[in-house]
């Protein structure tokens, strides 16, 4: 039942919006599909002018007196998936429009209808886009993280097919997030493009999950498009000797719940995922699953009922030595590989959701991942078309997400302030999230920690802090914030009783730059290493504290970031450079990491 409330609510604000596309199969890498990346033509519309033009019907002259002032033929090429801005100088800092353009042969798919519906598949497009396929509006999309996807077994044609993709990065003061935002403004289709074969009726979703606090009972939901009632689904985990049957009901769900003996729980040091596989009588599909308690108990944090640290670090979703977004399995290694060797057990994925490579690998490699939709400062809290666009957002990233283990928390907004609107907002996204997904935390990065000189210790007031499991702090304390005290003198009285992670901290340094190590404006090694120190000593002062993150692993690009010389449009926290190298608060961190790993 869950399930179709989640797609009714989904398909309700395709309707109330017509900017959400909504419901999207599960697991697209498990199903049949043919890649549709490549080079694109592509065509630049700064003004706007395209949709006037019929730029998607790619009109040719036909008469003597025809003409159309664009074409595709001999435009400019533009690999999919990836960002516009890396790929021509004359886009690097480009928002506004550009049409992309392919064809694609369908005879196959076409000749095989009766029995196949095919779908059209995006991984994101970035920020919002329209899709047409041979001259027809087909769907258009917001938000620039997580994907969408629409049935075209009627639309596709014998032999060549056009599809055009209409695609536009503007800020707006409406959008999640809005106008400013301390990351590049990447555009274009930036993650891979499916067209998805399935049979006419289809295992659309399911949600298989180790119980919120039962060790040994799984829950199973299944949801199929096109079966009328009656039939059943079968669930299978062979290794656990798990063969279970449900059967359908008027809505095409089904549910089930079952114990399992032996379970080898999936953790950080024991990554342990099993082979499920879902059938109906028409369709089946397989993936590799894992399970996992996430709980809180007081202070604590527990995985699998043990007290947990976390040892955690973010990146943004970037090739730093590429200027350009992260789209492939092998920049998720890269990424994956460098968090790993600093020690960690878990990610923070800033400040949206990241492609499924990466996710998926963190969850091979064992690494627990806080995700979160972009309400990142600046949000209109007051629109409530932009509250419609947090929950789409919200509900496409859970739809995606939800089977991977490694998602032990989502997190609803980064530094907002308290106000009624902001804390009503933020309360509807957050009961929206916990109707569909009750089983992880759900935290939320504040900044309004701060020193208070009456009661000399640190404190909040935000009535959020009640309604979330962990609290989070982004505490920029030498940076940001001067010391009011010595960092050993530092007391924390700080949502007490619950578990709190520092969910940011850090200081600029240019790599390889030495200086006074009291100096910020040195932009030195020396002195984001000293401030590393620092903040390690706060750290202890800290009753309640459940993990850290540094801000960030990677030095990445940022248009908020103007220095001429120790900047140039980069934001220089990162532990490692921009070109791989470690800088010396990497080695403290590190250090700090092998230590807490050992005692965890
Ligand atoms: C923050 C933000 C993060 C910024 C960082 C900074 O608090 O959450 O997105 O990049 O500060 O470097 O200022």
């Amino acid at each position: 039942m869950k399930i179709r409330y989640i797609l009714s609510f989904v398909l309700f604000l395709a309707v109330s919006l017509d900017s959400i596309a909504g419901d999207f199969m599960t697991n697209v890498y498990g199903r049949n599909f043919r890649d549709l990346g490549g080079k694109w033509d592509a065509i630049i519309d700064l003004y706007d002018q395209g949709e006037r033009m019929q730029v998607y019907k790619n009109n040719k002259p036909s008469g003597k007196t025809d003409f159309y002032e664009y074409s595709f033929d001999g435009s400019l090429r533009l690999n999919v998936p990836g960002d516009w801005n890396s790929q021509l100088p004359q886009l690097e800092y480009y928002e506004g429009t550009v049409w992309y353009s392919r064809h694609f042969d369908a005879s196959d798919d076409v000749l095989n209808n009766a029995s196949k519906r095919q779908f059209l598949y995006f991984g994101a497009v970035s920020y919002r886009c329209k899709v047409y396929l041979n001259g027809e509006f087909l769907v258009a999309h917001e938000g620039g993280f997580t994907p969408f996807q629409i049935e075209v077994t009627d639309r596709l044609v014998k032999g060549d097919n056009l599809l055009v993709v209409q695609v536009n990065n503007r800020r707006t003061s409406d959008a999640i997030p809005a106008l400013s935002f301390d990351w590049w403004n990447y555009g274009g289709i930036t993650r891979d493009v499916m067209l998805i074969s399935t049979p006419v009726s289809y295992i659309n979703d399911y949600f298989i999950r180790l119980d919120k606090d039962d060790p040994a009972l799984i829950h199973a939901s299944v949801a199929l498009e096109g079966c009328s009632e009656g039939g059943e689904v079968r669930i299978e985990i062979p290794e656990l000797k798990v063969d279970v049957k449900a059967s359908i009901d008027g809505n095409g769900c089904a549910e089930t719940s079952f114990r399992v003996k032996k379970l080898i729980r999936w953790e950080p040091g024991n990554p342990k995922l099993y082979k499920v596989r879902i059938s109906s009588d028409r369709d089946s599909i397989e993936e590799e699953i894992g399970f996992r308690n996430i709980s809180v108990d007081g202070t604590k944090i527990l995985v699998n009922g043990k007290p947990t640290f976390m040892r955690c670090v973010s990146f943004h979703e970037e090739i730093p030595q590429r200027r350009g977004r992260a789209f492939s399995e092998n920049d998720a290694q890269m990424l994956i590989s460098e968090a790993e060797a600093l020690g960690v057990n878990m990610i923070r994925l800033a400040h949206y959701p990241q492609n499924e490579y990466i996710v998926r690998l963190a969850e091979r490699k064992g690494i627990i991942l806080w995700q979160e939709i972009p309400v990142w400062q600046g949000i209109d809290f007051d629109n409530a078309a932009t509250m419609d666009k947090a929950l789409g957002m919200f509900s496409e990233m859970l739809r995606r997400d939800r089977n991977r283990c490694a998602v032990g928390f989502w997190g609803i907004a980064n530094e907002t302030r308290p106000s009624p609107s902001r804390n009503a907002f933020l309360r509807k996204e957050l009961s929206f999230a916990r109707s569909i997904d009750p089983t992880r935390l759900y935290t939320a990065a504040f900044d309004n920690v701060y020193f208070k000189e009456e009661f000399g210790e640190f404190r909040i007031e935000d009535e959020l802090v009640d309604d979330l499991d962990v609290i989070s702090f982004n505490k920029y304390m030498g940076w940001y914030a001067p010391w009011p005290v010595e960092p050993s003198k530092c007391v924390w009285n700080v949502a007490p009783g619950k578990p709190v992670i520092i969910s940011e901290f850090g200081g600029e340094a240019l790599y390889g730059q030495s200086g006074e190590e009291d100096v910020a404006s040195s932009w030195s090694e020396d002195y984001q290493a000293k401030l590393y120190r620092d903040n390690l000593e706060m750290f202890k002062h800290i009753p309640n504290l459940a993990g850290v993150s540094p801000w960030i692993l990677f030095d990445f690009r940022s248009p908020f970031r103007f220095h001429p010389t120790n900047q140039e449009g980069w934001n220089r926290k990162g532990l490692v450079s921009d070109r791989g190298q470690r800088k010396k608060a990497w080695y403290i961190m590190h250090d700090w990491y092998m230590i807490l790993a050992k005692e965890n």
